[in-house]
C-alpha cells in the first residue's frame, strides 16, 4: 500500500478522534510499549525437543497436518522470527521446558537445568526477544492423569522437582535479560469420571505448590492456570479457577487466565477488575475456544475485544501481561502466528482509542442513551488508519500485504521440509 495513502487516512482519523477527545499519536505510543507473548508451540503442535516423536498427552490436542512443522530447534528460531518479522513491535517469547537445547540427547524433566536453556538465552538477547518460561507436565511417561496431586510420592516428588527447577531456569533467564521471566505452571491433572475424593487431590496441590514456591526469586515472577476440563478428564481437574483463585490471593500469585479455559458464556474479561484487587498482576492466555478449549487462532472478536477494553479501563497494562495460546496444526502455522498477535494487537488499539473520557462522563451524568450511543459509534471510528500508521511506523506489512510474504515462505522454506 502506498504511504501517502496511509499518511492521508491517518491525519482523518487524528481528527475525527480528536472531536472525540482521544489523542491517536497517545495510543500509538502506548500500543508501542505492550509486548505480547508468543508461544513457542505454534510452530510445531507442541511437539517440543525432548522427544519430537512423542504423542502429545495430558487433555489438549493439536488437530491438523499442515506440512512444514519445524523439526528443530533452528526450523524453529527461523520460523518464529519469521513470524515475528510480520507483527509490529517488541514481542517475547514464551517457552515450555520441553524445548530446551538438549544437544541431541535425552534429559528428563527432573535433570533440567539452566544450561539447556543458555542459546536461547543468547538468542533472545541477539534477536531483542525477552523469554518467558513454563514448566512442562504432559507428554510423559510419568504424566498419567495426576502429577503434582498424585498420591504416590515418587511421581509427585518427580513433578516437584521438575517445577523447582523450571524456576531455577525463569530465574536465570529473568537475571540474564535483565527483565522478569513470567513462569507458568499448568497442570493438566484431574479424572475422566467421577471422583469420591475431590479435596484429597486438592490438599496435595496446595501442599506441592508450597513446596515449589518455598524458594523466593527476585527475577522471575509465577503465576499459576486454571482450566474447567480437558480431554481424558471432563469430571475434574484439580487446578479449577477456584482452586487457583484462592491460592493466588491466599499467597500473592498471578492467576492466568487462559480465555478457552472457562464456560463458553463465562466473561473473562470481567475477570481483570477483580483480580487486580486481590492479585499482584494477571497472566493471558488469549485463544480462541470453539465450542471447547479448542485453541483455535485468536481473532479480533468480540470476547478479544472486551478483554482489551477491560484492560485499558481498568488502567492496567503494566499489570497484565498478555500471552498467546493456541495451537493450529490445520493451516500454515507462521500465518497463525501473525493472525493471532496482529489480532490482538488490533483489539488492543481499539480499546486504546476508546473515547473514555466521555463516556464516563455521560456515565456519571447518568445519560446512558448518550453512552450507548457513542459505545455504538466509537465501534466505526477509523480506528484502522491508526492500526494502519502502526503498522507502516514499526515497518512491517500494511494491511492483508503479510499474505503473500508467508506464501513465499511456504514456498521457498517450509514446503521442503
Ligand atoms: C492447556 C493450557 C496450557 C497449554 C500450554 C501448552 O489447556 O492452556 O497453557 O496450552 O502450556
Ligand atoms: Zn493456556
Amino acid at each position: 500500500m502506498k504511504d501517502e495513502l496511509i499518511k492521508k487516512a491517518f491525519d482523518i482519523a487524528e481528527e475525527r478522534y480528536a472531536a472525540v477527545g482521544v489523542d491517536v499519536n497517545k495510543a500509538l505510543e502506548d500500543l508501542q510499549k505492550i509486548s505480547l507473548s508468543l508461544h513457542c508451540w505454534q510452530a510445531d503442535d507442541v511437539s517440543g525437543f525432548e522427544n519430537p516423536n512423542g504423542q502429545l498427552s495430558g487433555g489438549i490436542q493439536a488437530t491438523g497436518n499442515y506440512p512444514g512443522k519445524a523439526r528443530n530447534i533452528e526450523e524453529l528460531r527461523t520460523d518464529v522470527l519469521k513470524a515475528a518479522s510480520y507483527i509490529p513491535g517488541t514481542h517475547r517469547l514464551n517457552l515450555h521446558a520441553t524445548y530446551g537445547d538438549f544437544g541431541g540427547k535425552f534429559v528428563d524433566r527432573d535433570q533440567i537445568e539452566p544450561k539447556h536453556f543458555q542459546s536461547w538465552m543468547e538468542w533472545g538477547k541477539e534477536h531483542n526477544m525477552k523469554l518467558d518460561f513454563n514448566s512442562t507436565s504432559f507428554s510423559h511417561p510419568k504424566s498419567g492423569s495426576l502429577t503434582l496431586s498424585n498420591p504416590d510420592k515418587e511421581i509427585r516428588d518427580f513433578w516437584i522437582e521438575h517445577t523447582k527447577r523450571s524456576r531455577a531456569i525463569a530465574e536465570a533467564m529473568g537475571k540474564y535479560q535483565g527483565s522478569p521471566c513470567v513462569m507458568n505452571l499448568w497442570i493438566h491433572d484431574g479424572s475422566k469420571d467421577q471422583t469420591v475424593n475431590r479435596l484429597y487431590y486438592r490438599e496435595l496441590l496446595k501442599q506441592s505448590l508450597d513446596e515449589i514456591f518455598a524458594t523466593k526469586y527476585n527475577n522471575m515472577k509465577d503465576c499459576i492456570e486454571a482450566k474447567l476440563f480437558g480431554i481424558g478428564a471432563e469430571s475434574y481437574t484439580v487446578g479449577s479457577y477456584d482452586f487457583y483463585l484462592g491460592y493466588g490471593v491466599k499467597n500473592n500469585k498471578m492467576v492466568t487466565l487462559d480465555t478457552g479455559h472457562f464456560h463458553l458464556t463465562e466473561s473473562i474479561a470481567d475477570k481483570i477488575s477483580s483480580l487486580l484487587l486481590f492479585t499482584p498482576e494477571i497472566m493471558l492466555h488469549v485463544s480462541r475456544p470453539v465450542r471447547w478449549d479448542s485453541d483455535h487462532v485468536t481473532i479480533m472478536n468480540d470476547d478479544t475485544l472486551d478483554l482489551a477494553k477491560e484492560i485499558i479501563r481498568c488502567n492496567a497494562l503494566d499489570r497484565v501481561n498478555i500471552g498467546l495460546d493456541y495451537f493450529d496444526a490445520s493451516i500454515n502455522r507462521i500465518g497463525a502466528y501473525v493472525i493471532g498477535s496482529r489480532a490482538t494487537q488490533k483489539c488492543l488499539i481499539q480499546a486504546l482509542l476508546e473515547p473514555l473520557a466521555q463516556l464516563r462522563k455521560y456515565e456519571a451524568n447518568d445519560q446512558l442513551f448518550e453512552r450507548l450511543a457513542l459505545l455504538e459509534e466509537a465501534k466505526s471510528l477509523p480506528w484502522n488508519a491508526v492500526w494502519d500508521m502502526f503498522c507502516l511506523k514499526n515497518n512491517v506489512p500494511v494491511g492483508e500485504e503479510f499474505i503473500a510474504e508467508i506464501q513465499k515462505y511456504e514456498v521457498d522454506v517450509t514446503s521442503k521440509r
